[in-house]
């Protein structure tokens, strides 16, 4: 049986092994939150003051090249450092455990037009970004364990910088979610003998009740067990386990694809969309195992919720329960299938 569309319910994560309560009937509830301005549009295609426009200076001094397409530096401000220090054999107090955690921190620059989001780069200026990002698990894959290639859009998501560019922190260990989510996908490989996401594809790829934008090589769906208003899934078609599996007619797809989303999203609110965004690709490094439970995938979380400025705070019950969502996913994928 189908969930209920009226009924409060409560949907499963399979990836996070986690639960989601979706409560439909609470949509008209009035609303007198917050209200935020939308960001105002308009921006120069170069601007002199800002950090990663190509020829300016970046803070503690380095000049950026006049790079020409896409650009990858290191953080001037990692979260994470190459050398890795001692741990302690044992840690004496069992509550206050900790672990080293060396890597790398780079920032991904999309293009050098100041005045571009990743949505207005179109499928022709994402299609070098695709490359860019493969590049990195490419470059950093053998010595980290975990490639976490991502992006914050847009100020409300806490982005310090309007020109387009993402980033990719590069780790030792794996983070939280990196090893759920390969515990669950190898934990269903060994239940039911098929890859967990696979098909997940195929069966929303026959319903079509949550998919937003398919072509050839990917589908993307507002996932069954979405906790934020307007998530979506990027799956491919393909068994292609990192970002490096795919191939050019992939890659080509996933540039019109994200291109399609992301003018889609715009729409929604008619306002620079924002959100965070980024790859799950099975891990690498010096002792990579088979991957034959993972499928690539990207996650895009956007906080709006109802218009331009009023977002979905993940508060209260949220930070006490699980999450919870009024509209649901079959609703909210109808509503971005419209916008096409
Ligand atoms: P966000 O917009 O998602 O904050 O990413 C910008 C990154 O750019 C951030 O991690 C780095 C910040 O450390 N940065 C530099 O590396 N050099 C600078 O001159 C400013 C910002
Ligand atoms: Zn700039």
């Amino acid at each position: 049986m189908s969930a209920p569309t009226e009924h409060p319910h409560r949907r499963h994560d399979p990836l996070r092994d986690e639960w989601v309560l979706v409560s439909p009937h609470r949509n008209e509830r009035p609303w007198k939150g917050e209200v935020t301005p939308p960001p105002s549009a308009e921006r120069p295609t170069y601007d002199p003051g800002c950090y990663l426009c190509p020829g300016n200076e970046r803070a503690g001094g380095p000049i950026n090249p006049d790079y020409t397409g896409t650009w990858a530096f290191d953080n001037d401000y990692p979260a994470l450092l190459r050398e890795s220090i001692e741990t302690p054999a044992e840690t004496a107090n069992p509550l206050l455990r900790w672990s080293h955690q060396s890597g790398t921190a780079r920032v991904l620059v999309y293009s050098p037009d100041h005045s571009k989001t990743p949505a207005l780069l179109g499928a022709d200026g994402l299609r070098p970004v695709v490359d860019l990002w493969a590049d990195q698990i490419d470059e950093l894959g053998p010595a980290h364990r975990w490639v976490q290639v991502f992006a914050n859009q847009g100020s409300a998501m806490g982005a310090s910088n309007p020109h387009p560019h993402g980033q990719v922190w590069a780790s030792e260990h794996l983070p939280t979610l990196a090893a759920t989510e390969d515990r669950t996908q190898r934990d269903w490989l060994e239940a039911t003998g098929s890859r967990m996401l696979s098909d997940y594809v195929a069966t929303e790829a026959d319903s079509g009740d949550r998919t937003v934008v398919e072509n050839r090589c990917w589908l993307v769906v507002v996932p069954y067990w979405a906790s934020w208003p307007f998530e979506t899934l990027v799956l491919p078609k393909h068994p292609w386990t990192r970002l490096t599996d795919i191939d050019d007619v992939g890659r080509d797809d996933l540039a019109s694809g994200l291109a399609e989303l992301l003018a889609i999203y715009d729409r929604l609110f008619d306002v620079p969309f924002p959100y965070s965004m980024g790859w799950h690709g099975a891990p690498t490094g010096p002792d990579a195992v088979e991957s034959a439970h993972w499928l690539l995938h990207a996650h895009f979380y956007p906080p709006l919720l109802r218009s331009a400025s009023v977002r979905k705070h993940m508060v209260g019950y949220e930070m006490l329960g699980e999450p919870q969502r009024d509209l649901t996913p079959e609703t909210a994928a109808e509503r971005l299938r419209s916008l096409a």
